[in-house]
């Protein structure tokens, strides 16, 4: 049933475990030289329970930043073996550096997100994320590997080959960005392939936000079991967080992460339910913890206990980033809420682009929207109509009423990597 028998761990228990391990973690971030200044008024013994850790100061990505290279390692090179850097999604990259003890604590808590999710030896899983520094790549890889499924190591791109090797291998669990699950479900049509003839049975799907709708769609469009995954180059990379097969949240492995949720301004924890900055601690990091890391990444915990009997708290999928908020007219929008009104209309194909830009004196929202060909007529009163049925729908969520185009299928050019969602060109 579980991967590991610390998945349901009655929490008085995993509490105790996660102070113990908080303490063991203050005591070795103070042999970086960060950390020994961030920590100097603090000895573990301070600590006498999990809530204590309010008392930490936080870490920032600008913290990490000005320590960049090598400013939050506990030990000497020698010790390490790899290092990966985040995207750099937003500004200059950080690096993160793991000992062989460390791989191996990422690749077990990968793999056991993936049983979770009903991923078992017998699968033979397909990683079609790019490899290199992106966390994506080896760390699926190593937890797949790590689970005993056969790993087929495809990396981005090249659909044609994708599709060839999942058939000839019978490949059953795919890894796949959910903007590109999109797209490769329409491209595998194009190829003259039924979806339902595909051996594939689970989407690992994650790296970026995506709304519950756009989850459906892939279920849909690819005939599979989509799964969310989180998780971010400063706490290992994928498998932080995980949904089990409920889909109804992703359950954070408390055993190896403290988690928060704070009001970003106030640094203050919100109302338990409530929607916030996700904070993170690694507990079972030897050569680089990092401790009250803010994410940035904003959601809430899910109420209630999970039917599936694990004891970890479920995070709700990311609502976005605290820096993807996009101020338009005074108003404030986050891309996912223009993806799920999108999703959730019938006529819009795989891809859609936020742009934000200024004409005149006044700044504009527009958003082109693919549709689907069958959508695409001839008649302009008919594509019209759809035009102002989108701009509407959006205006509902959002309270303003963006300039909507309608773009042919696959005419919006598409990343390999993750999803490019907003292009701001608006003159500050
Ligand atoms: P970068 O910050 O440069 O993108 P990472 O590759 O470490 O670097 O990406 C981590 C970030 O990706 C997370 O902080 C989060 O914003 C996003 N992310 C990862 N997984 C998910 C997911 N399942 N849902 C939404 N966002 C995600
Ligand atoms: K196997
Ligand atoms: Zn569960």
């Amino acid at each position: 049933m579980y991967y590991d028998p610390v998945e349901t761990m009655d929490r008085n228990k995993l509490e105790k475990l996660q102070l113990v391990r908080l303490k063991e973690t203050i005591a070795n971030a103070k042999a970086t030289p960060f950390y020994a200044e961030q920590l100097a008024d603090i000895s573990p013994e301070d600590l006498t329970s999990i809530k204590d850790i309010s008392r930490l100061p936080f870490t920032t990505k600008d913290d990490l930043r000005s320590q960049y290279p090598y400013g939050m390692l506990t030990r000497s090179l020698d010790d390490f073996v790899r290092l990966h850097a985040s995207s750099g999604t937003t500004g200059t990259p950080t690096a993160v550096f793991y000992t062989q003890k460390d791989l191996d604590t990422w690749a077990d808590l990968m793999a056991r997100c993936m049983f979770a999710c009903g991923c078992r030896k017998s699968d033979v899983l397909q990683n079609m994320s790019g490899y290199g520094l992106f966390t994506g790549g080896l760390g699926i890889h190593y937890g797949s590997e790590r689970l005993g499924m056969l790993t087929v190591p495809a990396g981005a791109g090249n659909t044609k080959r994708q599709i060839k090797l999942i058939r000839d291998f019978n490949v059953s669990v795919l890894h796949i960005i959910p903007s590109f699950a999109l797209y490769f479900a329409q491209k595998v049509q194009e190829e003259g392939f039924d979806v339902r003839d595909m051996p594939w049975q689970i989407a690992l799907i994650g790296a970026e936000p995506h709304t519950e709708e756009a989850r459906r769609k892939i279920e849909k469009m690819m005939h599979i079991k989509a799964y969310n995954s989180y998780g971010l180059s400063e706490m290992n990379g994928p498998g932080v967080a995980f949904e089990c097969t409920y889909q109804n949240g992703m359950h954070v492995w408390e055993d190896s992460y403290i988690v928060e949720i704070i009001n970003p301004k106030t640094g203050k924890h919100v109302e338990e339910g409530e929607i916030g900055e996700l904070v993170m601690t690694t507990l079972t990091r030897e050569g680089m913890p990092i401790i009250r890391y803010r994410t940035r990444d904003l959601t809430r915990f899910v109420p209630g206990q999970c039917q599936c009997g694990r004891t970890h708290r479920r995070i709700d999928r990311i609502a976005g980033r605290a820096d993807d908020m996009m101020i338009l007219k005074g108003v404030n929008i986050y891309p996912m809420q223009i993806e799920q009104c999108l999703m959730s209309m019938p006529e819009v194909g795989q891809n859609y682009l936020i742009e934000l830009v200024t004409e005149g004196v006044t700044d504009q929202l527009k958003v082109k929207v693919e549709i689907k060909d069958e959508y695409f007529v001839e008649d302009m009163r008919v594509l019209q109509g759809l035009q102002k049925r989108i701009a509407k729908n959006l205006c509902n969520e959002i309270l303003l009423t963006p300039r909507v185009e309608l773009c042919q299928h696959d005419s919006i050019p598409k990343n390999e990597g993750k999803a490019v969602r907003v292009m701001d060109s608006r003159k500050k």
